[in-house]
């Protein structure tokens, strides 16, 4: 298959052909300074489908220097509350309208299925929407002081905010650079360099919408160079990082030499409890597809799943029906069931963790291979007679591969759940309102769903505990992450 094979809507093909594909910066979209491109790849066929400017430094300076000068003149952070709501209406409006573009453009680099991908465009929306209605209610406060002082807690912006992002929900660029912009901020966003295309379309709906030149900036390039040169870049004031544990350390310890503020979004190793009195025919369709969603590829995938030991052998059953035949094919067909994986990088690491599943003991009820010679095909995977110490178990595969772990107790569930270095979810089947609540008081991670997995709500925050990071996304909380508060004393006397 090639671009022309692909049913695109009319917006698309028009971006793609009249589109150069470069950075954005203060409000123009220029290449590299040395003509630098990369590859963009359609992981349903390993083929490279256009190129796009491949930074370095040069373009974070000059993206730096371009977000910092519209901070300081005050061009967006100094519009009254009501005119930046409107702007940021304006995008969500924007984002709507162009529905069609973003939905193939998380198929044609991202690779989410068909089916999914109006979820990820709206949650898109729904974000800008959220956001868009911040900039009038970031209030300060008064402190109690005696008669002849006025102190007042003023909430500022932060200044510049550089976001790097991960590649496998290209449509949160939304919440990346709608929180800080609705806090006054000023952006320097780099894209992961699988996905650049919805980040840089998303960027021109900025400036359709109105937001001055200069305050939202992309650019696209390597980690080791345009990410670090983010963290390391003097203009540059915080960090919000959405990735893998290892570059997440390397970037927290890159911002401590400039102290600069950092929040981290990391990975997953999330266990999904499932007790005797669950529903199980829902927890099993449920349980599964907290695994195949996105091909694995989200950072709350419940890759481990604990089954009571007296349900054990009919819920593994029931989930290899549920999952047994699903579509494995084409993100563009619109019954695929499970896509492909983001890149050969990708499908190398989870066949390599298969293969050690295998070697250490792990027995498969399903799946276990790559589906197809062409593409980044994997079958979906389901392992049992899984212990929590197996590789499987512990390390985060980010591809369709399940572990099973039997429990018989209840506190031997929440110890092998929290057993991790992770701690981002953990999902609950049970009909037992006091097990549910314990559960939720036990376990060590950012978000607990309980007879769910998966939901997500703009004004709900969300992060994660240990290795999974520090910081909260969406809701008021981001409000507090992208502001600092300023303490302005007035002698009266
Ligand atoms: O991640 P990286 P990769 C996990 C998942 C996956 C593995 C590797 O297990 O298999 O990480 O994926 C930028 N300074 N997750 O290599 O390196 C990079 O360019 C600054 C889970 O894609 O973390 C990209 O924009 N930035 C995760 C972004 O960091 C750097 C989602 C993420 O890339 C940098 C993604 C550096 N030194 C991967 N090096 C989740 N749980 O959400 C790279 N980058």
């Amino acid at each position: 298959a090639s671009l022309s094979d692909y049913t695109l809507s009319e917006g698309t093909r028009r971006f793609l052909a009249e589109t150069r594909l470069g950075h954005l910066i203060d409000g123009e979209i220029v290449m590299s300074a040395d003509e630098a491109t990369m590859p963009v790849v359609d992981p349903n066929t390993g083929r490279e489908f256009a190129r796009v400017a491949e930074g370095g430094k040069a373009e974070v300076d000059r993206a730096a220097r371009a977000a910092r000068q519209s901070f300081e003149d005050g061009r967006w952070r100094n519009l009254p509350p009501m005119q930046k709501e409107a702007v940021l209406r304006r995008l969500a409006a924007l984002l709507e309208d162009h529905r069609e573009v973003l939905m193939d453009l998380d198929m044609l680099d991202g690779g989410i299925i068909r089916a999914q991908t109006p979820f990820f465009v709206q949650f898109g929306i729904d974000v800008t929407n959220y956001y868009a209605g911040w900039p009038s209610k970031i209030e300060g406060a008064m402190s109690p002081t005696g008669s002849n002082l006025i102190v007042q807690q003023v909430r500022e912006p932060i200044g510049v905010c550089g976001v790097i992002m991960p590649w496998n929900a290209p449509s949160a660029v939304s919440l990346g650079v709608v929180a800080p912009l609705a806090c006054g901020n000023s952006v320097v966003l780099k894209p992961a360099e699988q996905t650049p295309l919805t980040a840089l379309f998303f960027g021109k709906l900025c400036l359709e919408a109105g937001v001055p030149p200069g305050v939202v900036n992309v650019v696209h390039g390597p980690g080791h160079l345009v990410g670090a040169g983010i963290v390391e870049h003097k203009e540059i004031d915080s960090i919000s990082f959405t990735g893998s544990v290892e570059t997440g350390r390397r970037i927290q310890a890159a911002a401590a030499a400039r102290l600069k503020r950092v929040s981290l979004e990391l990975g997953g190793k999330s266990a999904q409890m499932v007790f005797p009195d669950a529903d199980l025919d829902r927890a099993a369709q449920a349980a599964a597809w907290a695994v195949w969603g996105h091909s694995g590829q989200i950072c709350t995938a419940g890759s481990r799943v604990l089954v009571h030991r007296s349900i054990h052998d009919e819920f593994v059953e029931r989930m290899v029906e549920a999952s047994r035949g699903l579509k494995i094919g084409s993100c563009f067909d619109a019954d695929t069931a499970v896509g492909p994986v983001i890149s050969r990088q990708q499908l190398d690491q989870v066949s390599r963790y298969v293969d050690i599943g295998k070697r250490e003991g792990a027995q498969l009820a399903l799946g276990g291979a790559r589906h197809g010679d062409e593409g980044y095909f994997f079958q979906p995977t389901i392992f049992t007679g899984v212990n929590n110490e197996m590789t499987i178990a512990r390390e985060e595969i980010f591809g369709p591969v399940m572990a099973v772990i039997p429990f018989e107790s209840d506190d031997e569930a929440y110890a092998i759940a929290n057993d991790t270095d992770f701690g981002l979810a953990a999902g609950v089947w049970t009909r037992d309102v006091v097990r549910a609540h314990r559960a939720s008081q036990r376990l060590k991670v950012g978000t607990v769903w309980i007879n769910a997995y998966q939901l997500n709500e703009t004004s709900v925050p969300y992060g994660g505990v240990k290795f999974s990071g520090f910081g909260r996304s969406l809701g008021a909380v981001s409000v507090e992450e992208f502001t600092h508060v300023k303490s302005v004393w007035i002698n009266l006397a």
